[in-house]
């Protein structure tokens, strides 16, 4: 007992001489903690995380720990340097986000002067008070350095190699610590940072903000290495580039409305499948039914998601092979459909029931050519939120006046409504529909000998069945859409475009139980039951397929837009062929008109690819036939790899080294005019 009690007061004594000995180090060290902490807790509310206080503790440890490496008289100096660092950081961040709720980036600070609009943005409180809760820091280093003085503190400091490595053992410990508790979401959005709320409150706000340097610096290094070939190759290839031809659907829409609807997650698989005799999506079956619905149509989305399938249709480029254009390389110049409709002199527009920072809309939508962006509480009441935002069915009915009144001030516009319900994951939505997704039946019951209803237990709590019941809330929400667009006569003149972002991502197990149900036995089929449906992995890929609609309230009575267009496409050609359609085109499109095209082929981010014929994967090098027909050639099959290849070194070397700028500016000096 003895023993004990005299140990600890030994390590008393120990830990008061540390502090002693350490206060300004420590100081620093608290007076930071405190303040990441706090900023963390007033903006996303995060109070039980330890793991963004393991990191900031890692991060600030390691630049205290260099103060060891000064001479003690210029080391307040410098710790009072990195104090302002760190309130600056703190009251810029905590200013953005109560005007963004969002946090800041260096990417958008260097060129927030050209396209943040302020006037546009929904400044009403630009500063609080709260936003200045930081400056204690300050003012207690100051207090803390003169009292230190006063004490000759630092006549009796030495530099000390040996605490800059201890500290260096520590921050090790601290990293290892919080690297265990890290899952694979963590790391995958930590390198995407679309997120960035997210990514403050698993990694705190110093980890944020080094990442995010680290995303904004490398697109700008990135160009300064091989751009010669780069810019040769572009050019030889859109020199051999044909263009697609006029065809019969040539400005067929030339001066109407177009309304886009970007249909988060929606998979075609889901149109006309019918479960208990209903259907999961009649509205958009009535669509598909009664305009051009291409049935083969495939999203070419990498890790950017949605703001990639934003980018492909409206650039008819592909994404980024490393980060995500819309967060990375948007400031690049590029020919959008956006653009190009406003050249027409339609007025342009996008909503979206979500934060305007997300994906970094709100920059990159103007930069695009949108006019306007409104978004979530900045354009629209917040009155039922599903998900990550306003649910579908308010945002669609508060998007209709905005219309009406858009349509009665323009003589045309180009707009797109950015649905967000049926988001994943799928389950934090169960109950917005009470569509069925386990199987009724009626059988007779032995003993009485009546005939009785039953449920076999098919998909719900499943993904899957969590899936179709957000589609289904999806379909009606676009069905409560055209009702009220048709009720205040805004389809008389409008054109519909319907597209699936990106697939649901659902896993292939999800599939096997969807398609190999059998409600009698309530279990799955067996491999060998002729009723089996295999779905491998090339079943799953070739299934990504999402719904592509073009639609308008009379097309139903027109042989030319009432059609199933069923010849693979992509994402990248909607661009070319929607384009014709309306009489615009861009120079360095990658898809192709679809009714100017047979042998189309649609090039995924990793390099596989998809013909009407094939499905290859690039990482395999391995192929499934689409048509079974097909006697698949090396020659066909080389031609291909070697046309996607060159296809995304094309589109990357455009965005990474923003050749279409360049080639623009080399133009006007040619002609004399720069
Ligand atoms: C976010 C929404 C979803 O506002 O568009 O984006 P995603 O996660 O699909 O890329
Ligand atoms: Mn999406």
């Amino acid at each position: 007992m003895i023993k004990i009690k005299r140990l600890i007061h030994l390590l008393r004594l120990k830990v008061l001489n540390y502090v002693k000995n350490n206060v300004l180090f420590l100081s620093f060290l608290f007076s930071s903690i405190v303040n990441t902490s706090l900023l963390r807790f007033l903006t996303v509310k995060n109070y039980f995380n330890v793991g963004p206080i393991l990191l900031d503790i890692t991060v600030l440890i390691l630049i205290a720990s260099i103060g060891y490496l000064i001479k003690p008289k210029k080391r307040f100096k410098y710790y009072f340097s990195f104090s302002i660092v760190i309130v600056l950081l703190c009251i810029v961040n905590s200013i953005y986000y109560t005007n963004y709720i969002s946090f800041t980036s260096v990417s958008l600070l260097a060129t927030s002067l050209q396209v943040i609009d302020v006037s546009d943005a929904v400044i009403e409180n630009v500063m609080e008070l709260k936003d200045f809760t930081y400056f204690w820091q300050i003012a207690f280093l100051m207090f803390i350095h003169f009292n230190l003085k006063k004490q000759s503190y630092y006549n009796s400091k030495k530099v000390s190699k040996n605490s800059f490595l201890n500290c260096l053992i520590i921050c090790m410990l601290t990293l290892g610590l919080f690297i265990c508790t890290m899952n694979s979401t963590d790391y995958s959005r930590i390198r995407k940072q679309w997120n960035r709320e997210y990514i403050v409150i698993k990694f705190g706000i110093l980890t944020y903000q080094l990442n995010d340097i680290f995303q904004s610096v490398t697109p700008q290094i990135s160009p300064l290495f091989g751009y010669d070939k780069a810019n040769r190759e572009f050019r030889e290839f859109y020199a051999s580039k044909n263009s697609d031809e006029n065809n019969m659907y040539t400005n067929i829409f030339k001066g109407k409305n177009i309304l886009m609807i970007h249909a988060e997650s929606v998979q075609n698989f889901l149109i006309n499948t019918k479960i208990n005799n209903k259907e999961v999506t009649p509205n958009l079956n009535r669509l598909a039914k009664e305009g051009l619905y291409f049935s083969n149509f495939y999203a070419q989305e990498s890790v950017g998601t949605s703001s990639d399938s934003e980018f492909t249709l409206s650039t008819s480029l592909l994404p980024s092979s490393s980060g995500t254009v819309f967060v990375s390389y948007w400031d690049r110049k590029y020919i959008t459909m956006q653009r190009l409709m406003k050249e027409q002199g339609y007025y342009t527009f996008s909503m979206h029931g979500n934060k305007g920072s997300f994906w970094n809309r709100n920059v990159v939508h103007k930069e695009f050519g949108y006019d306007d962006f409104y978004y979530y509480n900045k354009d629209f009441v917040i009155d039922d939120v599903i998900g990550l935002g306003l649910s579908d069915k308010s945002f669609f009915k508060q998007v209709v006046p905005k219309i009406k009144e858009i349509n009665n001030n323009n003589e045309h516009f180009f707009g797109t409504l950015i649905m967000l319900t049926n988001h994943t994951p799928f389950t934090d939505i169960e109950g917005i529909s009470n569509f069925a997704v386990d199987y009724k039946y009626s059988a007779v019951n032995e003993q009485t000998g009546l005939l009785e209803q039953k449920t076999a237990r098919y998909l719900e709590k499943t993904k899957m069945g969590s899936y179709i019941k957000s589609v289904h809330y999806a379909d009606e929400a676009i069905g409560q859409l055209l009702a009220d667009l048709e009720k205040n006569g805004l389809l008389d003149n409008t054109v519909i475009v319907i597209y699936g972002d990106h697939d649901a991502k659902l896993k292939m197990s999800e599939y096997n139980r969807y398609y190999n149900y059998d409600y009698l036995t309530d279990n799955l089929l067996a491999e060998d039951d002729p009723r089996y449906v295999k779905f491998d992995e090339y079943d799953y890929e070739i299934n990504r397929k999402v719904p592509f609609i073009i639609w308008t309230k009379d097309s139903k009575d027109n042989s030319l837009l009432n059609r199933e267009i069923t010849s693979v496409m992509g994402m990248y050609d909607v661009l070319p062929t929607l384009g014709n359609m309306v009489g615009i085109g861009s120079p360095y499109a990658l898809g192709h008109d679809i009714f100017s095209i047979d042998d189309n082929v649609v090039v995924f981010h990793d390099a596989s690819f998809i013909t009407d014929k094939i499905y290859y994967n690039s990482q395999k090098g391995e192929w499934a036939l689409i048509d079974p027909d097909f006697k698949a050639s090396v020659a066909y099959i080389e031609k291909y790899k070697k046309q996607a290849e060159r296809l995304i070194s094309v589109s990357n070397d455009i965005i990474v080294y923003d050749l279409i700028r360049k080639k623009e500016q080399s133009e006007l000096i040619l002609r004399g005019e720069k």
